[in-house]
Order: C-alpha cells, then structure tokens, then sequence
C-alpha cells in the first residue's frame, strides 16, 4: 500500500486555555465522576461551544479519519503504555523491557476531543527520550481495539490493543448485575475486543443457582466460568485463557478483580479490600488501569471497578445487532426499521414470549434501547 503523504489539516481542538462553564448539575457530576475514575480526572465536562478552534497541523489523514501528527521518527522511540496516571503522566516501555515515565504532548490532549484521556493503558506510542528514564509522548498510534465507556459527556477508553476482556461479576456481595455483562459484551464487541465472562465469588451463591446463567450465556457461545478467586476454584481454566494473550480485567468494585489476577499469578501483590458492609459495594481499591506481564506469556490489565456502563457512539438502532442471538428473528419482524420495543408483528418479543430468547437479555437490550 502507498504510504500516505504528510499534509497540513485543519483539526478542531478542544479549547483548553479558557475556563471551562460551571456544569448545571454537579451533584450527579460529582457521582457520574467515581473515585474509581481517577484516570483523567483533571479533564472536566465542557460545553459544546467548547470545540470549536480549529488549528493545523501536519499530519496524515488515516482511514476512519484518524488524524496522525507527523513527527520526526529519528528522535522518537517506540513503546507500550503500561499505567496511564492521570490525563498528563505514562509509564512506556520499550522492547527491552525498560521503562520510561512519559508526559504528554498537549496537542495531543487538545487533539483528542472526544476522549476523557489521550493516551491509555495498552496504547503503542513514539515518544521522545528527554532524559534516562523521562520522555515526552508525540505520537498514539490508532488503536487496533479498545475497551470504552461513556462518561458524562466524553469517551473514557478504558484500554487499549488487548485480545481479550475478561469481564468479572460476583454471584454475591455485591449482587450479580446481568445488565452489566451486556453492556461489557456490547462494548467490548464494539471494539473488537472478545470477551469472558468470570462469575465469581460462586462459593456464595445456594447450589445450582448460577446454573441458568452459566446455560445462558454458554448457549449463545460466550466463554463463561465459575471461579472462587479465593479457594482456587476455576482459577487454573481462567489462566490457561489469559496464557500469551493481553486480557483487560473489568466490572464492578469488589467482585474481586485483583483477587482473581492475585490467584492467578501470586507474584502480582494486587490490593484488595473488603466490600463495605453498609453499602454493600466495593471500595474502589484499584485506582489505577495498569498492564501486568503474566508468567508464561501475555499480559493482564487490572482496573478501577466501574459503577455504571453507559455505551459509547452507539445509537440504540445499533444495538440489536451486538445482542447474538437477535439477528435470525430481526429478519421476520414485520416493519424492517422495528425498535422491538412496542410494535405489532415483532419477531423478537415474539421469541421471549416462547423462550427462545431469554427474558433477561431482552430487558437488557430495552434498557440500552432507552438509554436507562
Ligand atoms: N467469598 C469470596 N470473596 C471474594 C472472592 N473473590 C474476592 N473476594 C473478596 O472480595 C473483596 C473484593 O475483592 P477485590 O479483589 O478487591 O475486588 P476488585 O474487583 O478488585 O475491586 P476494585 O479494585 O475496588 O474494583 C475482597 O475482600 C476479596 O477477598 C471469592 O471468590 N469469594
Ligand atoms: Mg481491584
Ligand atoms: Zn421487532
């Protein structure tokens, strides 16, 4: 293929030398902003007025509109983002294993207007070496996937170039949410992520109770296990999935994230925290998205653990087609543009009232269809 060519392009920035306008609603900002969301957190919710400054660079015109900044590849090395901290500091490795603490290029920050955070975990970037282990990033290279979520009114990309997503729910304290796992489904679809699901915490749950999840989730072909992060049970399934693959971990605090990494690899050390007995949710131990090589090959990401999953960039007419096991009754509905919500002649309601699409995904999908 040619090599694309250099060029000067006009690129709306996101204004970031002004005072951003007070939101209306801080309360439900400050709620919508977790602890746990830590990564980014100088980056504020603007206005819309807010991107409209256009600047140019050079750059090269990707396909998807990705738009590349030209830099000067003989000063600049290669490397991984292991940990973003904050929206302005990366720890980067290079091939040799040796790491370099990174700010950010603010042009970069600036360019990326719809993201929470320009450069994250898992992110391939050029930087250029300021000193022995210090550097300035310059350069993020598209993204081959990505795991995101919305936040407020910004993308938060949670990782970045990983094959898997190992989304982790707890049969017990805190409750098992399966809307959640759809959304995690869905998003990770989105971004060419495959998934697993990790129903832990089983040694909580009354015998048999899981078995309709296991069924259900097994029977539309997804890779779903039982495990016991702290007895050892599914933990050496769970592994033999991670081996030489790079595995994002996510789902809500306390389901035991960084207790499953901690059975699977010891040496990890991970903190972990009891889930607080008033509110019956996790702590948000884990503050900070970071990629952890595995023993025999692969890597594992740990993160924050979510409170809501808002999807990103997908209008609710995309969504039935994330949910598997809609596609063969979407094709019988009796008007081609059918929302499955309300209209006569629906193939897909018809499919839950027989049972051949579980009721639960279906309230899942209503309540993405709604936004809820
Ligand atoms: N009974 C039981 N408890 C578990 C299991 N796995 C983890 N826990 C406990 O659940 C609590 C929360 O575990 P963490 O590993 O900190 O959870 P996390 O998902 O990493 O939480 P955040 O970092 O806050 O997102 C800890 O007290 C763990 O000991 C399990 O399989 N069974
Ligand atoms: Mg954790
Ligand atoms: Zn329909």
């Amino acid at each position: 293929m040619a090599k694309k060519r250099a060029k000067k392009i006009r690129v709306a920035f996101r204004k970031n030398r002004e005072k951003r306008p007070r939101s209306q609603n801080l309360t439900h900002d400050a709620q919508e902003e977790s602890a746990a969301d830590c990564d980014g957190a100088d980056e504020r919710i603007s206005g819309k007025g807010q991107l409209t400054r256009y600047r140019t660079i050079v750059g090269t015109d990707g396909d998807e509109a990705i738009i590349q900044r030209e830099i000067d590849n003989e000063s600049c090395m290669a490397g991984r983002v292991l940990r973003a901290i904050g929206a302005n500091r990366c720890d980067v490795q290079i091939g040799d294993g040796w790491t370099y603490s990174c700010t950010v290029r603010r042009v970069l920050r600036t360019m990326s207007r719809d993201a929470r955070n320009a450069v994250v975990a898992g992110d391939r970037v050029m930087f250029l070496p300021t000193g022995a282990n210090e550097g300035v990033i310059e350069r993020v290279e598209p993204r081959q996937t990505f795991l995101s979520r919305g936040s407020g009114r910004f993308e938060h990309i949670i990782a970045a170039n990983v094959d898997q997503l190992a989304i982790v729910a707890s049969a017990s304290n805190p409750p098992l949410k399966p809307g959640l796992i759809d959304r995690f489904l869905v998003s990770a679809t989105r971004g060419d992520v495959r998934s697993i699901i990790c129903l832990n915490k089983a040694d909580l749950a009354d015998s048999g109770e899981l078995q309709p999840f296991l069924d259900l989730y097994a029977g539309l072909g997804y890779d779903i296990i039982e495990t016991v992060a702290i007895n050892d049970v599914g933990i050496a399934e769970l592994r033999s999935k991670l081996i030489g693959r790079e595995t994002v971990f996510a789902g809500q605090s306390g389901v035991g994230k960084s207790s499953l990494l901690n059975a699977i690899q010891p040496g990890l050390g991970l903190r972990t925290n009891q889930v607080s007995h008033d509110s019956g949710k996790g702590r948000h131990t884990t503050r900070l998205t970071e990629m952890l090589p595995l023993d025999g090959g692969g890597w594992v990401a740990d993160t924050p653990g979510v409170r809501q999953m808002s999807l990103w960039n997908v209008a609710p007419e995309e969504i039935e087609a994330y949910f598997i096991e809609f596609p063969p009754y979407v094709a019988d509905c009796r008007f081609p543009d059918c929302s499955h919500t309300h209209e006569t002649g629906c193939r897909v309601k018809a499919a839950v009232a027989e049972g051949h699409i579980s009721s639960l995904r279906y309230e899942s999908y209503l309540r993405m269809f709604q936004n809820d």
